[in-house]
């Protein structure tokens, strides 16, 4: 037997002024531990107290949800009271010398996680939506909250009774006859690859929106950077003129557009220049590059060709550049420019949306994504799990039995890391430092 983990409280609301604070209490026989301060009311019911200390007399509405039918799985009390950061913190602290430590952050969630309250991937779903920053994000977020995905259920359903009958060839296949049947098993994991490859696009594509795309605009003085910045911010945010130059710095903002997050840095033009200010500027560029996930080489209709100078520092990216011509209204008859023709001064843009979803989401539509795997995490273990079908797949028909246990022990375990049932501690320990207190 575990000795009970010690009780832990925290606020779960910011520590700012505001209507109402949320404390969290959680851990075993709190009516006992919490009587100094108050009588815990019948569980479930929101009932006003008058909570008593340090000379402070502070009306809450308290909810008790005695374990194991709590958030926690442990015995959970909620005080609501008014949101001044002092008063919370002095609450806390007062909470100290009844015995009751400081949570710490997603503290609440592991103890959740650990007493079966919850999946570790409803785990990682719950603090990618506290984080989300744009209404796509909340959405996937939102859609990987729920019961865990049906593909994991299935493939666990369709390994089992072959992990049996591997581990039954390898112990007594000589003697009793018992052989892998290996023809069966192709046809029992092909679907289940197929499968797992379909996952895997709407990963990728799904981190990519949980992360948000970082698109660096880049091109030379006067190609329409910053006119193309501001219409994907949908603000004003960087200054538009006809002079070349105009933007010295690296302007960065974080918007949504058209289903895609998008991390946006408008850039100064890159040519040589006399300006000890506009070559700051360009010196700036670089690392833009180097981080970008995308970079934009915005080159006007009107030039026969891209800039030298600009197709030199380009070159160590071209495998993440994408060419968009700017001025498209300018061009001699339409139709006639290649690649992804646009006019941001007048929103026209559909050519820039095609382009940026098939190389960012492998042509699926943001909804697509519902759903999918999207942590960095998440997505290294499915890419490995479908490695070990893939060799399952390889084994000759006539293999030892050796050979397809070992690899669907490894499948099995993989899937158990994927859904957090083999409780290791440094998966834990990496999810829980990315949460707020009191989650
Ligand atoms: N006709 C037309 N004009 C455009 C288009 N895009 C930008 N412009 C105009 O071109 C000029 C330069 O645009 P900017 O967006 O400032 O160009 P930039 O690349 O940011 O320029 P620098 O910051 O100086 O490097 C402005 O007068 C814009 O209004 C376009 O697609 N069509
Ligand atoms: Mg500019």
């Amino acid at each position: 037997m575990h000795p009970a983990p010690d009780p832990i409280c925290a606020p779960a609301t910011a520590l700012l002024p505001s209507a109402v604070a949320l404390v969290r209490v959680s851990g075993a026989g709190l009516r006992a531990l919490l009587a100094p301060l108050l009588a815990l009311p019948e569980p479930r019911r929101a009932s006003l107290r008058t909570l008593r200390w340090d000379g402070f007399q502070e009306k809450a509405l308290v909810l008790f949800f005695p374990g194991p039918a709590s958030y926690t799985g442990e015995d959970l009390v909620e005080l609501q009271v008014h949101g001044n950061p002092r008063l919370v913190r002095s609450l806390v602290t007062h909470l100290g010398t009844l015995g009751v430590r400081l949570a710490e952050p997603g503290e609440f969630t592991r103890r959740a996680l650990l007493n079966g309250k919850q999946g570790l991937l409803e785990a990682e779903a719950l603090r990618d939506l506290v984080a989300a920053e744009t209404d796509t994000q909340i959405r996937l977020a939102q859609a990987r909250a729920g019961a865990l995905p049906d593909w994991v259920t299935a493939a666990r359903q369709a390994l089992t009774p072959w992990m049996a009958r591997a581990e039954a060839a390898v112990d007594y296949g000589e003697d009793e006859g018992i052989s892998m049947n290996m023809g069966h098993l192709f046809e029992t994991l092909a679907p289940i690859r197929a499968r797992f490859h379909v996952e895997q696009a709407r990963a990728r594509a799904a981190r990519h929106l949980q992360h948000g795309l970082r698109l660096a605009l880049v091109g030379r003085p006067n190609a329409g950077k910053s006119t193309l910045f501001n219409a994907l911010a949908g603000e004003d945010r960087a200054i538009v003129t006809d002079i070349p130059g105009t933007t010295r710095d690296v302007l960065e903002v974080r918007c949504e557009w058209r289903g895609l997050p998008l991390r946006l840095f408008d850039t100064a033009g890159l040519r040589e220049t006399a300006d000890p200010v506009e070559r700051l500027g360009v010196a700036r560029v670089r690392p833009v590059l180097e981080g970008a996930d995308l970079v934009l080489h915005l080159w006007p209709t009107q030039d026969p060709e891209p800039d030298p100078v600009l197709q030199e520092a380009l070159a160590p990216f071209a495998g993440k550049v994408l060419e968009v011509r700017t001025f498209a209204d300018q061009a001699q008859a339409a139709g006639t420019t290649p690649g992804v023709a646009i006019a941001a001064h007048q929103g026209d843009l559909d050519a820039l949306e095609t382009a940026l979803k098939d190389r960012v989401l492998g042509g699926l539509a943001p909804d697509a994504c519902l759903g999918a795997l999207a942590t960095d995490r998440q997505v290294e273990l499915l890419e490995d799990l479908a490695r070990q079908l893939d060799l399952l797949l390889a084994l000759p028909p006539a293999c030892p039995p050796e050979l397809p246990a070992s690899l669907l022990q490894g499948a099995w375990g993989l899937l158990a890391r994927l859904t957090g049932e083999d409780r290791a501690e440094s998966a834990l320990d990496q999810l829980f430092s990315g949460f707020c207190l009191g989650k």
